[in-house]
């Protein structure tokens, strides 16, 4: 049986997703010859549109149907070898020569183009359009933290698109995602604080936002549409959909949406430095269409929101890396005119705990050990080193769960869960510790993360998890987690001890 924590990368991320080969019916698909734009391969809902069958539009021209204009118009932003997604006007008459203007989306391959095509529905004003989007953006704008940019986005776009429930959910380090925000009509069950697994968007499913600004489900009841012909008779296998809004919906998603009790959904990526970051999620309990225009509107604000967080992120983290570098500075003063490590980290304000935002330190210099602040007994200390020493922890090290690898620290919980070891000299037992204490850490799971999945006696037919009640995890034994900006200033005041002790202390 597969475990849980392997679901993402084993089994739901290993679902084709491009070669679907069936798209939703909220929209027309056409693979266009790409001098010609005779047809090579049709969505078999055409019929709808143009009132010719699939069969009978292979090889037709889609210039038939279309104004001359249009036709020179599209050759020509083909001819300028743009590879984005280009949208188009194109004023369609069916066979009954009716005009039905479309919204189509160009995908231009090396092959072939893939025209995706919507009719268009209740134009709103241009004027409306951007008086919508400056609204959003003046509210975005005024976030000065990550959180408010995350509410504010989410209330704009709740008053703009009208979903039941809108919610930000924010990607974690092993790609679980939490709900940071949310809102929502008053009925719904609400999911703000809950986590989620991995496995829930795995991952050929999060990359596929690296392409694509977002995912519209209108109904996840829809009817699949397939191809004609099944296999393109270009590549001479199915057509690789990855681009394509249309985009058939995996089974198991759509009944993943059954049970979250969700007709329409969609979600649009936000992207941090070129990873992504989280996704807005949209739900709506009936079915809900909306317009390429009022999904532009999303995909330009998911930027604007993404560009706000990354410079948020950004200062925060430069004010934190500024403070750790003032600190340091003051700390390898007094290592130098105190002329020992010991005394420079623990005699002074600021301290080592300060640094290191560490409950308490120990620091053997010469085999003498000092301590400051909550630290473990002396036998406990001298047993860690002696296990350093063995293991040979020649570099800054560090764990925020020592005891998941040392048995011993079961011993010292409450002083130190975690550690941060800075080496010396590791055959004289000489080493810097800072200790961090147990913080209890509860995960609200929306629903069993081990349940994530359930496959069905025969062990290949399966299903998503039905239920998202909160299910509570308890992480204990485990401080706060280090910060990467802290182990790099570990690893200075190292490399400062080497140089300078070589000159002035121990001799
Ligand atoms: C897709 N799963 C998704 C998507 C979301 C979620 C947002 C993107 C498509 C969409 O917008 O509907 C999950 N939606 C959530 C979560 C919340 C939410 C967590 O609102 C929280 C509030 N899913 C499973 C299992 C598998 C799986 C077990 O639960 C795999 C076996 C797969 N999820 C799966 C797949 C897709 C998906 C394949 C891609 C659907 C697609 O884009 O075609």
């Amino acid at each position: 049986n597969i475990e849980a924590k392997n679901y993402d990368s084993e089994f739901c991320g290993s679902l084709p997703l491009h070669n679907i080969n069936l798209i939703q019916p909220y929209g027309y698909l056409m693979v266009l010859d790409r001098d010609t734009l005779s047809v090579i391969q049709v969505g078999e809902n055409i019929e709808a549109l143009l009132g010719i069958s699939p069969q009978n539009l292979i090889n037709n021209s889609l210039s038939n149907f279309i104004p001359l204009s249009e036709t020179e118009l599209l050759k020509t932003r083909l001819s300028s070898n743009i590879t984005d997604a280009i949208p188009f006007h194109l004023t369609i008459k069916d066979k009954q020569e009716q005009t039905r203007p479309c919204i189509a989306i160009l995908h231009a391959k090396l092959e072939f183009l893939i025209l995706e095509m919507e009719e268009v529905s209740g134009k709103k004003a241009f004027v409306d359009v951007i008086q919508d989007l400056k609204f959003a953006m003046a509210a975005i704008d005024q976030a000065g933290t990550v959180q408010e940019a995350c509410e504010f986005s989410i209330s704009e776009l709740k008053k703009f698109s009208g979903f039941n429930k809108i919610m930000m959910y924010k990607f974690d380090e092993n790609w679980n995602g939490t709900v940071i925000a949310e809102v929502s009509d008053e009925r719904l069950e609400p999911y703000i604080g809950l986590t989620f697994p991995a496995s829930d968007i795995p991952k050929q499913a999060r990359d596929l936002y690296l392409k694509n600004p977002y995912r519209l489900i209108p109904s996840r009841l829809y009817t699949p549409v397939r191809l004609y012909p099944v296999r393109n008779p270009v590549s001479n296998s199915f057509l690789d959909l990855s681009d394509c809004n249309l985009r058939g919906v995996p089974s198991v998603h759509l009944e993943y949406l059954g049970n979250m009790d969700v007709m329409a959904s969609m979600s649009t990526r936000i992207i941090v430095r070129d990873k992504l970051w989280g996704l807005i999620s949209c739900h709506h309990h009936t079915e809900k269409m909306l317009n390429y225009e009022e999904r532009a509107v999303f995909e330009l604000l998911s930027s604007i929101i993404s560009t706000k967080i990354t410079s948020i992120e950004t200062k925060d983290k430069f004010d934190f890396r500024n403070a750790l570098r003032q600190t340091r500075g003051k700390l390898l003063e007094y290592i130098y005119t105190d002329k020992s490590f010991a005394r420079g980290l623990l005699n002074h304000e600021p301290n080592i705990l300060n640094l290191l935002s560490a409950g308490g330190a120990a620091v053997i210099e010469n085999g003498v050990l000092s301590t400051i602040g909550a630290v473990p007994k002396e036998d406990d200390i001298r047993n860690l080193i002696l296990w350093l020493q063995n293991k040979g922890i020649d570099r800054v090290y560090a764990e925020s769960n020592l005891s998941d690898k040392y048995d011993h620290a079961e011993n010292y919980i409450d002083t130190g869960s975690g550690v941060l070891v800075i080496p010396v000299d590791i055959r004289r037992g000489d080493y810097i510790i800072a200790f961090r204490h147990e913080v209890i850490r509860t995960v609200n799971w929306g629903g069993n993360p081990e349940e994530a999945i359930n496959f069905e006696p025969d062990g290949k037919k399966y299903h998503p998890r039905n239920s998202f009640r909160l299910w509570k995890e308890t992480l204990v034994k485990t401080s706060e987690p280090w910060h990467s900006d802290e182990l790099a200033i570990a690893e200075e005041i190292r490399n400062f001890i080497f140089e300078f002790s070589s000159k002035y202390i121990h001799n």
